[in-house]
């Protein structure tokens, strides 16, 4: 049985990578080929509920903790992943593990080796689609809403960790773009990726 293509987009925030991943699972759908949406982290679980009252600020978590609970959340969903890889089912991820460090590494007394720890030995992704974008082309499509980390400041630091996180299997996209001309350019690139990985086993994440 041929794998599914594990698809991880990364980004600062409205680069489009909510919409981006919408419009892909759209694509693959109308040419059959079988997709399923992740994103990270999943609020639904019930790591995931203490998770987004941290975010939207009803409970305030200890940094070191709410970095494993990030962790926790993307790991209690890699047995439902891993088995939809096997079956050739192919995966677009909104956020992954690369957002768990570059945003906990910009706290103070963070290292971004310390950030990577948890999430060693998770699926490796075949691709990540990091969607840049410009500070100021970002403003424009809109304000920070009030969750924590919507700050620009902080943003700054979480966009230059990003880049330290690049690998070999990134590709940077230039998102100042119209979504329609942005769909274009990443369906064709995962067009083309999804043939290439499905005898390739699962590979692991920084380990
Ligand atoms: N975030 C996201 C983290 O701090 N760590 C993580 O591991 C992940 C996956 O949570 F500010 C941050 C990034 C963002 C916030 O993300 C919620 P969404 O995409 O807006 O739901
Ligand atoms: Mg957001």
């Amino acid at each position: 049985m041929d794998r599914g293509a594990l698809i991880v987009f990364e980004g600062c925030d409205h680069s489009g990578k909510t919409t981006q991943c919408k419009r892909l699972v759209e694509l693959l759908e109308q040419k059959r080929i079988p997709v399923q949406q992740f994103r990270f982290p999943d609020r639904t679980t019930a790591i995931g509920q203490m998770i987004n009252s941290y975010l939207s600020n009803k409970q305030d978590i200890e940094d070191h903790a709410v970095h494993l609970l990030f962790s926790a959340n993307r790991w209690e969903l890699v047995p439902k992943m891993k088995v939809l890889l096997e079956a050739g089912t192919t995966l677009i991820v909104d956020r992954y593990a690369y957002s768990g460090v570059s945003f906990t590494a910009a706290k103070e007394g963070f290292s971004i080796d310390w950030c990577k720890q948890p999430d060693c030995g998770l699926p490796r992704p075949d691709l990540v689609l990091y969607l840049n974008l410009r500070p100021d082309a970002a403003a424009k499509r809109g304000n920070f809403g009030n969750e924590r980390y919507e700050q620009t400041d902080f943003q700054a630091k979480v966009m230059k960790n990003f880049h330290l996180l690049k690998e070999s299997y990134w590709k940077e996209i230039d998102a100042d773009k119209t979504e329609d001309d942005l769909a274009a350019e990443l369906g064709e690139i995962v067009l083309n990726c999804i043939p290439t990985v499905r005898e390739r086993p699962i590979e692991k994440l920084w380990c």
